[in-house]
């Protein structure tokens, strides 16, 4: 029988407690305390609240709840005692049928956990995608989660308690994430290119092959969704637009990039491309057209990786592509120019600058990105609105000392590059650590041509320093130029440190902000505000349109730039109703011609 929210709010505390059976292991304390949070009007609502009951209460109640969840593959599979929705879980899991060698992995494994945490190793085996991991993959999980911290399995193991709630609270209400799990292939799909010969690592740099074969299956994705133009454009975006009942109405313009960092996640900048296809495919699909155009943007180069100039993409369409971009050169020496007309593109300014947008033609601009780090996996939230992008500013530096013999060379006779790159190292660590609103990264560091027995001579590096307000940032940035300064001059070392990008802080149009605020507040979520600590394309259309950003909760405390980077279906399918609704509601609005 499928449950409703009708039955719900309508049954007696007792009731509702036992409609909720089996959600969480032998735990009925917490549909009881929900109950007083009645009504509910929507499912996530309800998961939000049950989630929120299992942080409020106490250690001992919440360790309770962990050891009522059994092992997996463990005594109690083998004892057949597991509760029905565990044994069904784990029999889909395939844990019932394991070989002997994967039983006696998960056998160490379980024992290993048990002593480290005192806990059983808890994990939603049905997975993000809600239709479950596979042996390997839950013990790859379990393997790598052996290691963790204890605070970080406290976290992780009530994250797997919600999630394993999650889905089987999907099953009695027989709501499954179709959108959401969509998105989750057609982001599995463009995964399987990439440039990296290991299968398990995702890198697509610019106008690479593995990245135009993205840009081949975005651009047949949306002529399968209903799309009613779609191309690639002179730097290699792809474009999808749907029009209005109009034509020639002005355009909502979203969208993000497709390209990766090296070994990255695949829901960087694809979620923000993937999301708005599948809502457009959704109203096609219904033969729907809005009294506005919807034009969706895979930008083709946000990262940076292939070349130094980043937002490349984003910035052609404001005008903002620099013609110097063109020179330069990859790690092989490839020119930007040459690598667009390798890839069928002009290469010219005259074809880049024709895709400056007219802001007339647009209402504004939306993007939808997983990039948030923990904050909204620790706030047990599927969605969080973004108030700023964070400004920022990166730096390329090299120092030039003298390569000399490291055995021959006294230790106060030397000019150790490598040595005073790693002071300012530190020092940019420590000097961002003492400000809230800043951060500092060195993300590349390198001896060219160093060697095990030689002093280094030269050091190259990177420095990337970010902030809420570009005051913070620019002060945070003198004070490392001033300290790299005093760091050479002490060692009597040549430097050079030439800044490469400088992007402003982005604050969101307070219009699509509250669109935002009434879409997620629409789904029964609190709206939670937060600032975006990472870049995105929306802070270079920030430059021609207003904008507002709508972030979505990371899997593995939020991780991006790491193949860890993923979400649920769940929480995708949340982000393309979010956009559905921000959809509908501008389509009430009296909308400038
Ligand atoms: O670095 C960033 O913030 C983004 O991922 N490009
Ligand atoms: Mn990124
Ligand atoms: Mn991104």
């Amino acid at each position: 029988m499928t449950l409703t929210l009708a039955q719900l709010n309508a049954a007696n505390p007792a009731e509702f407690v036992a409609l909720l059976d089996g959600i969480y292991e032998h735990s009925p304390w917490i549909a009881e305390r929900a109950a007083a949070q009645r009504p509910f009007k929507t499912l996530a609502q309800l998961k939000v609240a049950l989630a929120a009951v299992v942080r409020k209460a106490t250690r001992t109640e919440q360790l309770g709840l962990m050891r009522a969840h059994p092992e997996l593959a463990g005594k109690a599979m083998v004892a057949k005692t597991l509760t029905a929705e565990s044994s069904q879980e784990q029999n889909q899991a395939g844990l019932t049928h394991c070989s002997p060698a994967e039983f006696e992995r998960l056998q160490s494994l379980n024992a290993t956990y048990s002593e480290r945490f005192g806990l059983p190793f808890i994990l939603a085996v049905r997975g993000p995608r809600g239709t479950g991991l596979t042996r390997t993959q839950i013990i790859e999980t379990f393997a790598r989660r052996v290691l963790g911290s204890h605070e970080f399995e406290f976290a992780e193991s009530l994250h797997n308690i919600d999630r394993i709630a999650e889905i089987r609270l999907n099953d009695k209400f027989a709501q499954q994430p179709l959108l959401g799990q969509q998105v989750w292939d057609w982001a599995e799909a463009l995964a399987r290119h990439s440039e990296e010969s290991d299968p398990n690592r995702l890198s697509v740099t610019y106008l690479s092959e593995a990245h135009r074969a993205c840009a081949a299956d975005l651009q047949g994705w949306m002529r399968e969704a209903g799309f009613d133009e779609v191309h690639q454009d002179a730097v290699g975006n792809v474009v999808g637009i749907y029009h209005g009942t109009d034509p020639s109405a002005r355009r909502l313009l979203t969208g993000s990039h497709f390209d990766t960092v090296r070994d990255g996640g695949r829901f960087d900048g694809r979620l923000g491309i993937l999301v708005p296809l599948v809502a457009v495919r959704e109203l096609h699909r219904t033969g729907k057209r809005l009294p506005f155009g919807i034009e969706v943007v895979g930008f083709a180069e946000e990262e940076g990786l292939r070349y130094p100039a980043t937002f490349l993409a984003s910035s052609a369409l404001v005008g903002a592509f620099e013609p110097a971009w063109l020179e330069q050169l990859d790690a092989n020496g490839i020119p930007m120019r040459a690598a667009m007309q390798a890839a069928g593109l002009p290469g010219t300014m005259a074809a880049i600058q024709a895709l400056q947008r007219d802001a007339a033609r647009y209402l504004g601009f939306v993007e939808v990105h997983i990039e948030q780090g923990p904050v909204l996996a620790e706030l047990n939230l599927p969605l969080g609105v973004v108030t700023s992008i964070n400004g920022s500013v990166r730096l390329l530096g090299e120092v030039l000392g003298v390569a000399s013999h490291a055995g021959t060379t006294p230790m106060n006779r030397r000019h150790d590059a490598l040595a005073a790159a790693a002071e300012l190292v530190l020092y940019v660590e420590e000097r961002a650590s003492s400000v809230k609103s800043v951060v500092g990264t060195v993300g590349m560091l390198e001896v060219p041509g160093g060697s095990v027995n030689v002093v280094p001579g030269c050091c190259r590096f990177s420095v990337d320093i970010r902030a809420t307000t570009d005051g913070a940032r620019n002060t945070c940035l003198a004070d490392v130029w001033r300290q790299f300064d005093e760091i050479c001059s002490d060692r009597g070392l040549e430097y050079s440190l030439d800044e490469v990008m400088r992007v402003p802080a982005a604050p969101s149009d307070p219009d699509w902000q509250h669109r935002w605020e009434t879409a997620v507040a629409a789904l029964g979520l609190p709206v939670h505000h937060l600032p975006s600590g990472a870049g995105h394309d929306a802070m270079k259309l920030h430059d021609l349109l207003p904008q507002a950003m709508l972030f979505v909760r990371g899997e593995n405390a939020g991780i991006s730039h790491n193949p860890l980077e993923s979400s649920t279906c769940d929480d995708i399918d949340l982000a393309v109703q979010a956009f559905q609704h921000l959809l509908a509601q501008l389509a009430t609005e009296k909308l400038p011609r």
